[in-house]
């Protein structure tokens, strides 16, 4: 309930608040707080009650299960199965797995991966309960070119989800990976099967680091939704919400990619996108190379220019700042 929502936030701002205060900032009762507060435990944050301290917020709730993540998708028009699994080796083998079996748009989710990966078999760091080890699968049956559009689609749900839950400014870094303050706090990656030049199934790979790690600390290039939201004195406190949001907005950007070109989406995709403009390190197949990403054409193609003004059109590439 909104009560709830409004005692965890006070709960996540002060080291210590007393039940008094709490009642007194939000004009209700201490008995209404006191239920608040067991509403929280009842979902799983462990809160601590301190003789003349009051009350301190020790942990949230973080923790997924195939019931939850069932009662997610339940209204859902697209996904029809969740897989939820403690550990795995990694979500998409999973889903590779099952792409014959289920027979519509389904998702797996893992509580950690023992070895999750990222593009060109990069290890992707999945630490337990800490992160959002996902892959969704999609069954589009379009042409195959098709797919580097929606890598476009896909990068806005994922960023516009951040954005919405944890109100953290989520940039688009093309072609993989969602940077919040110059850091890493998700890739994604986007595996496909097909025949005679048609999709049969999308498996999207979605990593994202929520909760602050060693090993997330020990990547010089990566951060986390925690630790983003500590910057300005609040707390990650909700897989929950931040999984059901993302579940819609992959819904939405789904069927905007099904049913509209690139162009729809085109001025909002810039907008969070924090490469143009910049010189970047390219490194394509066979080549790395120094150019200033301009433009991004409708089939998804980048555009950079390099220090001679030539134009390079790009599929696919690395890149660096
Ligand atoms: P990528 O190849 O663009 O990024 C991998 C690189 O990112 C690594 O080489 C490393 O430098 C860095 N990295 C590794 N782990 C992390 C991390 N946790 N946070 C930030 N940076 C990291 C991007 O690949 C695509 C990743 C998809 C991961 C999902 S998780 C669910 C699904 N299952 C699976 O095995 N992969 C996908």
């Amino acid at each position: 309930s909104k009560l709830n929502q409004q005692v965890l936030k006070l709960l996540s701002k002060h080291e210590f608040i007393s039940g008094q205060k709490m009642a007194e900032a939000l004009s209700i009762s201490r008995t209404a707080v006191w239920k608040a507060v067991q509403n929280l435990k009842e979902d799983g944050y462990t809160v601590k009650s301190v003789a003349s301290k009051g009350y301190k917020l020790i942990g949230a709730s973080n923790e997924l299960n195939e019931t939850l993540l069932t009662s997610m998708i339940k209204d859902s028009k697209l996904f029809s199965e969740v897989i939820y699994r403690d550990t795995v080796d990694s979500t998409q083998k999973i889903a590779f797995q099952k792409i014959t079996d289920i027979k519509k748009p389904f998702i797996v989710v893992a509580g950690e991966q023992t070895g999750g990966r990222g593009r060109f078999n990069r290890e992707w760091t999945s630490p337990e309960k800490s992160g959002l080890y996902m892959s969704a699968v999609f069954k589009p049956d379009i042409y195959l070119n098709e797919i580097i559009k929606f890598n476009l689609f896909l990068s806005l749900a994922i960023a516009n989800a951040i954005e919405e839950t944890f109100d953290l400014d989520a940039g688009i870094k093309w072609p993989n990976d969602i940077y919040i303050d110059g850091k890493k706090v998700c890739g994604f990656l986007t595996e496909v099967v097909s025949e005679n030049n048609v999709i049969q199934n999308i498996i999207c790979g979605i990593g994202i680091n929520l909760y602050e790690t060693e090993e997330i600390t020990a990547l010089e290039t990566a951060t986390s939704i925690e630790n983003e939201m500590k910057k300005n004195g609040r707390m990650n406190s909700d897989t929950e919400s931040f999984l059901t949001r993302l579940i819609h907005e992959l819904e939405q950007q789904y069927h905007q990619f099904m049913n509209t070109p690139f162009s729809s989406i085109k001025e909002e995709w810039m907008a969070k996108s924090i490469i143009f403009g910049k010189e970047m390190r390219i490194s394509e197949m066979n080549r790395t190379f120094l150019a200033k990403p301009v433009d991004i054409t409708d089939e998804g193609f980048l555009l950079a220019v390099d220090r001679y003004g030539e134009t390079h059109k790009i599929i696919s590439a690395d890149i660096e700042f």
